[in-house]
């Protein structure tokens, strides 16, 4: 299943001053003071990359002040960039780096200032044709294992466009045009800037015909006709809909389309239509789990789980996987690995759930190796929906009667694999799915090894290769190691 976020009703606002948006954060590195340049960037997208850096640490100032050492912009040319700042009143250009966000989006990857190299400086003089991406020596791999991939998407325009076509494909049981177009939008997202020109994709591997005709659209009209064509399309409408429920998956969200089913009102409303326990939380609380899951919830959430688990082994931990992990600020639920130092403890974990869909273990260790290398993990877990406190957002949350309420539903996935797994499972839950695919396919084509959730199997040497951490299990497939907030494939 593909998630593309609905898009909510925009609502015009009257712009506050920034200063009363300000909030304090502390300030982990004092050696660079940056300031975004709004030209090209736009406003929102620099409002949002000034608050991730100042949520990392980091130093960011809305005005050009005379403490401002580093000047970040994107898709600016020198010249121009060199008269806009002097016209916003800075005269010592000399005194600051001019940086391309290339530095910014390494410097977010790191977690600290990167060290700044000439590639990253806005140099005049250069002939780089207008709006092109910077050429880049080092070669794009196929695999999304050998990419690295921030939360930072310069492409959203051509990934969103591939993401509508991708579930289409889907929708319609075609899946080798989705792989297709999950794969494109997956080097897309890997890239460091914004494709500007069709020269660009020329060095790029996993672009097809299709997908390269897609971009040229955009390229030149600002849409593609096909994906505004499937967007208008009442099948597609209605499956992306019916699928938007917790525990509706594509085959009942068909079947109800055959019977002529449109809206929920109408699924409600046919007494042929039977829903299972978890179909019906899925409705209930449909609202709620729509809106998504921050941060800040997701780690409020895993301290009430650690101290839940602490009262059955006071020795469990508790890890944050998921996309969270990946440093996403909002996901569609939480994942969290549940895990005991003594092997065998781990299943009891599950034992503080007193209301809930269990799915014990159907995992075997004397079963290894196993045929079968899935996707999906054979370790005890459970998809649930908890209620999380919370306090009413503001006065329009206020207004609608579902908000009243002091409490959220939020969709939590908890998986407890026996210890010696730990490393395995962790790299499998935290993804993305597209990471997680193209980790197997290296394995498999590249190295002749299986990889799944479980284990890591060399079929050359027929041994299991155990490994602690994951940092041990890249090595083992001789990859270069992919910190978890690269891996947003
Ligand atoms: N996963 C996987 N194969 C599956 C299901 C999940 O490899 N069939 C992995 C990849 C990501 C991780 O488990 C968690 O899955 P999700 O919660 O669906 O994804 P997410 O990246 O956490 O995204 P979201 O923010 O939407 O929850
Ligand atoms: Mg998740």
């Amino acid at each position: 299943m593909i998630h593309t976020p609905i898009q909510p009703q925009v609502k015009k606002r009257k712009r506050q001053p920034e200063q009363n948006l300000q909030v304090q954060h502390e300030v982990k590195f004092r050696d660079a003071t940056i300031y975004l340049v709004e030209r090209k960037m736009g406003s929102s997208r620099r409002t949002f990359l000034t608050n991730l850096a100042r949520n990392k640490g980091f130093c960011v100032q809305n005005d050009l002040s005379n403490e401002v050492t580093h000047v970040v912009a994107e898709d600016n040319e020198a010249q121009e960039l060199q008269a806009w700042l002097h016209n916003h009143g800075l005269k010592d250009q000399a005194s600051v780096q001019l940086l391309d966000i290339t530095w910014f989006t390494e410097s977010m990857a790191a977690g600290r200032p990167v060290v700044v190299e000439s590639r990253h400086r806005i140099q005049g003089n250069n002939d780089q044709k207008k709006n092109c991406l910077q050429p880049s020596s080092q070669k794009v791999s196929q695999y999304a294992c050998q990419r690295r991939t921030t939360i930072i998407n310069c492409n959203k325009i051509f990934t969103d466009a591939f993401e509508v076509l991708a579930e289409h494909a889907e929708f319609n049981e075609n899946a080798g045009r989705c792989l297709a177009f999950m794969r494109a939008t997956s080097v897309l997202r890997s890239l460091s800037g914004a494709v500007g020109c069709f020269r660009d994709l020329e060095s790029l591997p996993c672009l097809g015909d299709q997908t390269k005709a897609v971009i040229e659209d955009i390229l030149e009209t600002g849409r593609s006709f096909k994906v505004q064509e499937i967007l208008d399309d009442e099948k597609y409408r209605v499956l992306k809909l019916f699928t938007s429920v917790f525990g509706i998956g594509l085959k009942t969200a068909e079947k109800w389309y055959r019977k002529g089913l449109r809206t929920f009102e109408e699924v409600h409303a046919d007494n042929s239509v039977i829903l299972n326990r978890r179909q019906e939380a899925g409705f209930r609380y449909y609202d709620d789990i729509l809106k998504g899951i921050s941060k800040a919830e997701a780690e409020a959430l895993a301290g009430i789980i650690e101290e839940a688990v602490h009262m059955i082994v006071p020795e469990a931990t508790v890890t944050l996987t998921g996309g969270f992990r990946r440093g996403k600020e909002f996901g569609h639920d939480v994942d969290f690995i549940l895990t005991t130092p003594e092997s065998g403890k781990e299943e009891s974990l599950l034992g503080l759930l007193l209301y809930h869909e269990l799915h014990p273990a159907t995992f075997d260790v004397t079963k290894l190796p196993s045929r079968k290398f899935e996707a999906m993990d054979h370790y005890p877990k459970c998809f649930l929906i908890l209620k999380l406190r919370s306090k009413p957002l503001d006065d329009s949350a206020q207004a609608d009667g579902a908000s009243q309420r002091d409490w959220r539903a939020v969709r939590v996935d908890l998986v407890a694999p026996p210890i010696s797994h730990f490393a395995f499972a962790l790299l499998g839950w935290t993804g993305s799915r597209q990471f997680e695919r193209d980790l197997r396919r290296f394995a498999q084509h590249e190295r002749k090894m299986l990889l799944d959730n479980h284990a890591l199997y060399d079929k050359t040497k027929q041994i299991f290769l155990l490994a602690k951490t994951e940092e041990e299990i890249f090595a083992h497939l001789g990859l270069e190691y992919i910190e978890p907030w690269e891996r947003n494939a």
